[in-house]
């Protein structure tokens, strides 16, 4: 086939031997990462580092659009770095790195504001449910979020995003950015396309199964990935369950049907398989096999992040490491994108 010729009459380039799609993500240092998180999304990026090139990033930029407590963002930032690790991510494989180690962020993120109309970002959705009652005051950070989001994609030539639902549209941007740009002054970015997982992997909260489990809810709404085995016992026992009794996957009943899907992702069993082990049992012993099953998952997690807390400075060189693998790359990006709009 890489012998062939094209119908221009060039010898068609050859296929080069699997080369990898890359993809980018972020996950924001807004809270403790919870168990939603974990199924819907760490795991999988975990899971699948073989397959892609991967990105992986603390998007701290982000975290700043809301009010944030330096202490605890400081905090927050390493903790989610050391959880990521913990949880899967292998610095060997991907490149993890946090977002405002590389300023080349902050230097696109200028550029592409400028080339955005405002029509686009008055259509996005996450704004004016994160802006709350008064838009007035949500800050202008939070409003331009979504170029911020599009050149941490862009800088890095990203083929796929794999994101939840709720940030579809924000790669859709970042694709009609990447287009507008590329119209403009040549051909420039990869355009990503957006990579959505099937349903099935939305975790609700523990005590109002109608909202997603966020770590930013209260704190008997989800599981933390560092909450300690009795918290987790404890929550698990708690959470809102129905006045029926029998343990099957019915999306009527919300509740049940979210614990059931946290045990299924968890063991990786069929539904029926689940139903057939807790067919004639009680809610008290599905919740304590489900509190033991999601004990036994953290625990190792548990461990290597707490070995990887305890030695800041190895943490610290991972961090650097993971900013020097990416650093080339986006340099490269920032520059052709600078010279092609005249600023070099
Ligand atoms: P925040 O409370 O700050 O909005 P969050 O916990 O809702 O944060 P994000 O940081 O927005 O989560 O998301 C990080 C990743 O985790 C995304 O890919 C998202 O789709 C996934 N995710 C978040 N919450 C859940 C959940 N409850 N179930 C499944 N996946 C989730
Ligand atoms: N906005 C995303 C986090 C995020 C992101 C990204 C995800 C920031 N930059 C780039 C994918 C690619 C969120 O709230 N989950």
């Amino acid at each position: 086939m890489s012998t062939s010729t094209a119908p221009t009459g060039k010898p068609a380039k050859a296929a080069s031997p699997a080369k990898r799609e890359r993809v980018f993500s972020g996950i924001a240092p807004s809270g403790t990462p919870t168990l939603g998180n974990y199924i819907g999304a760490i795991r999988h990026w975990a899971a699948e580092q073989d397959i892609y090139d991967n990105i992986f990033c603390v998007v701290d930029l982000h975290a700043i659009t809301v009010p944030q407590d330096p202490a605890e963002l400081r905090f927050n930032t390493r903790q989610l770095y050391a959880l990521l690790i913990a949880a899967g991510l292998d610095p060997a494989r991907s490149s993890i790195f946090v977002q405002s180690h590389m300023h080349e962020h902050t230097e696109l993120t200028w550029v592409l504001d400028c080339i955005t109309p405002t029509g686009w970002l008055n259509r996005m959705t996450q704004f004016k449910v994160k802006a709350g009652e008064d838009r007035e005051l949500a800050s202008a950070g939070l409003y331009t979020y979504p170029v911020l989001m599009a050149a941490d994609i862009l800088l890095y030539q990203t083929d796929g995003v794999p994101v939840g639902e709720d940030q579809k549209q924000h790669v859709e941007l970042a694709r009609d950015v990447a287009n507008s740009f590329n119209n403009r002054f040549g051909e420039t970015f990869v355009e990503p396309r957006p990579i959505i997982r099937e349903v099935g992997a939305r975790i609700m909260s523990l005590d109002d199964p109608s909202k997603k489990m966020s770590k930013s809810g209260s704190d008997n709404s989800y599981i933390a990935l560092i909450d300690e085995p009795a918290a987790i016992r404890k929550k698990i026992a708690r959470a809102t369950t129905d006045s029926e009794r029998t343990i099957v996957f019915d999306e009527n009943r919300p509740a049940i049907f979210n614990l059931l899907t946290i045990y299924q992702a968890l063991t990786g069993q069929s539904q029926q398989a689940i139903e057939a082990e807790f067919a004639g049992k009680g809610y008290k012993e599905f919740k304590a096999a489900l509190a033991d099953i999601v004990v036994a998952t953290l625990e190792p997690v548990q461990q290597r992040y707490k070995a990887l807390m305890d030695d800041p400075a190895s943490l610290d060189a991972l961090m650097a490491e993971g900013a020097a693998k990416v650093r080339p790359l986006a340099q490269a990006t920032l520059r052709t994108v600078l010279e092609k709009v005249g600023l070099r």
